[in-house]
């Protein structure tokens, strides 16, 4: 009752109507049909959380979305007019939007898990020692933080309500949710990311469900113009999960992870959270199938902090002869065992998010297929004649007159500007099913059967190709001790080698000790067939020539395949302190048309590897402190103690 009245209070139509479209918008924009549906069709527990928030952000009206081409259609005619986005002529149905340069990335400092127990959340780092394994709130802060924000902050803006599934609509291992935002954007490209719209309310009925509510954090009228049309408040973010309720509330940005909430929000950190409560797995990892010349084909998942190419890998074009690789997911993979042992993985989502300054035909032909129609590109460079640009594709303009527009608005930006055409982490958001390369099972319910698990990282020295562990405990402690080379932050020098534990550092739901017992218990468990465990380094570099000494991209399917050989238990592996490598001459080099120095490629320097075994403890000591689990101190012991015993 209260929200009719709400809604007649602030909607600019005169009659309350549970809907976004009044008839001066639709004679502007398009052949839109209202839609019929009342906030009264909802299922009782949607309709209550809907009026609960909207009684609270006090939105002008309510639109509830059911997913439909005409639905998305008339969203983008409402953001051309208001300057939200415009079209990419050179493709068909592809939109470029560029946010506020204030509003561009993930907000991790702003990002808190809010429970009762601090240490449910977060591991209480040694003293002195700043935690960086996520950020807990008291529920007290989190309700004064959310009252000083939410109450009002939707007037003037419709509320949209996205029903979603993540994973295939009906699989036993997808979950539904629901995210009210005042963003058609976040609609927009939630309608790409996740399977959204009317068949989910169908589905749902009157379950429980992930409750997800969104703010850009501008009521209207705003003091003044937004930047790039594009509303936000970065001086009042906040993304806060609340796992007690099932619960994510985001203000103030919206862009990425911070405002599709089924991504990292729901599908990683609540995820990881369900999976501990229910017995699986949520984690972020790409899934894909690799296909042998005897049509033997096999699944796997793999860990990679950012910028290591995950989404290359997943899309990979082997160049070993007669094999395929297929995608499953680029991103986030929800396993489980089934009832035979077999551990199954669906990847959540429907579209990829991508990072685009470096993706080229060179790098990742089948992304570039990809993102030829329907896909929404934010913060990238736009060519004079319609089409996108940005770091990677200078072929694509070179020799050409095309005049290129940078990310910031710079029309005369050239290859010899001192900027970057786009940012670094601008993106494209496209729908999954346009990629030529999906497995045929990338919707199964059932989930694909996984068989090995892949740890990866990008690390110049010491780490060789591939290893693989010697049982499921070895493999949890290479997981935990998981490092990268990432460009540091701008007021450091050089690049470092971060610690990112399961590459999950930002995306863990709880508390990362608890979450390493949680991977240790499924050792315990009886009719667990556990897949076998390794870690690929695509990045290592020859100590005097300082040159990489494996070519990457492509080529990695011959380490795929030697894994697929372990996995099958063939004989081709040596065993060395740190894992089993390959043994002399079982990496398949058939066509390789480089010398590759497999000796330099696969040692396993003593030095290097106690001096890792240190900065391991290290981390564990200072950061997860009493709550790393004795099996792991296990783990690291025992490897020390290897590497001494070495010559
Ligand atoms: C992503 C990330 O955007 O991991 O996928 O940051
Ligand atoms: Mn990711």
């Amino acid at each position: 009752m209260y929200l009719i009245q709400r809604l007649s209070t602030y909607s600019h139509h005169s009659t309350p109507v549970v809907s976004q479209i009044c008839n001066s918008c639709i004679r502007s924009l398009s052949a839109y049909a209202v839609p019929k549906e009342n906030i009264s069709q909802l299922s009782s527990k949607v309709k209550s959380y809907v009026e609960e928030k909207a009684k609270i952000c006090e939105p002008s009206d309510i639109h509830i979305c059911d997913g439909s081409d005409k639905e998305n259609n008339y969203l983008l005619g409402l953001m051309q007019k208001q300057g939200i986005v415009e079209p990419l002529p050179k493709y068909e149905n592809c939109w470029l939007t560029q946010t506020d340069p204030a509003d561009v990335a993930r907000v991790e400092s702003l990002t808190f898990i809010s429970t009762h127990n601090k240490r449910d959340t977060i591991p209480t780092p040694k003293d002195g020692i700043k935690g960086t394994l996520g950020n807990w709130m008291s529920p007290e802060d989190l309700n004064n933080a959310l009252n000083e924000r939410l109450p009002g902050c939707m007037k003037g803006r419709t509320m949209y309500v996205i029903p979603f599934s993540m994973g295939p609509i009906g699989s036993p291992l997808s979950k539904i949710g629901i995210q009210l935002t005042d963003s058609p954007y976040v609609v927009a490209s939630m309608r790409i990311m996740t399977r959204m719209g009317a068949n989910v309310l169908e589905r749902l009925q009157n379950d429980e469900f992930i409750k997800c509510l969104h703010s850009v954090g501008q009521p209207l009228p705003m003091k003044t113009q937004p930047i790039n049309n594009w509303p936000c408040n970065p001086s009042k973010t906040i993304v806060a999960h609340i796992p007690e309720n099932n619960e994510i509330c985001s203000f103030g940005s919206g862009y990425g992870g911070n405002s599709l909430l089924g991504k990292k929000c729901f599908a990683l950190r609540l995820g990881s959270i369900l999976a501990k409560r229910e017995g699986w797995l949520a984690e972020h990892m790409l899934i894909l199938g690799i296909t042998n010349p005897e049509g033997v084909k096999k699944y796997i998942v793999a860990a990679f902090p950012s910028a290591c190419g995950k989404t290359n890998l997943a899309m990979m074009t082997p160049t070993l002869p007669g094999y395929k690789v297929e995608c499953v997911g680029d991103d986030i993979a929800w396993m489980k065992f089934d009832e035979n042992g077999i551990l199954r993985a669906i990847n959540p989502e429907n579209g990829f998010f991508g990072v685009a300054p470096g993706t080229s035909e060179k790098t990742n032909p089948n992304a570039m297929k990809t993102i030829q129609k329907n896909t929404l590109f934010t913060n990238v460079a736009k060519t004079a004649d319609g089409g996108f640009y940005w770091e990677g594709l200078e072929h694509h303009i070179k020799g050409k007159n095309i005049g290129i527009t940078s990310w910031l608005g710079d029309s005369n930006w050239t290859l010899d500007s001192d900027k970057p055409s786009s940012h670094p982490n601008s993106r494209f958001c496209t729908p999954a099913k346009q990629c030529p390369i999906m497995d045929p099972a990338w919707e199964d319910p059932k989930g694909v059967p996984i068989s090995a698990i892949v740890f990866g990282g990008r690390r110049p020295k010491g780490v060789p190709l591939v290893y693989e562990s010697f049982n499921w405990r070895h493999g949890v402690l290479i997981g935990a001790a998981l490092r990268s080379e990432a460009t540091a932050a701008a007021e450091h020098k050089g690049k470092v080698i971060m610690h990112d534990p399961f590459a999950m550092r930002p995306f863990f739901g709880y508390n990362f000790g608890h979450y390493l017992q949680h991977w240790l218990n499924f050792e315990k468990k009886s009719n667990t067939k556990l897949p076998k465990i390794f870690h690929v380094n695509w990045f290592r570099k020859g100590e005097t020539s300082g040159q990489f000494l494996w070519p990457g991209f492509g080529e990695n399917s011959r380490v795929l395949d030697w894994i697929c050989k372990r996995v099958d238990g063939q004989d081709v592996a040596q065993e060395t302190p740190i894992g089993f490598t390959p043994k002399k001459g079982t990496i398949n080099t058939e066509g390789l048309n480089e010398n590759i120095d497999f000796e330099e490629l696969f040692s396993v320097p003593k030095d290097f590897w106690l001096e890792e075994c240190d900065r391991i403890r290290n981390y564990f000591t200072e950061q997860v402190n009493n709550d790393v689990p004795d099996e792991v101190w296990n783990q690291l012991k025992q490897l020390q103690q290897r590497l001494q015993q070495h010559k």
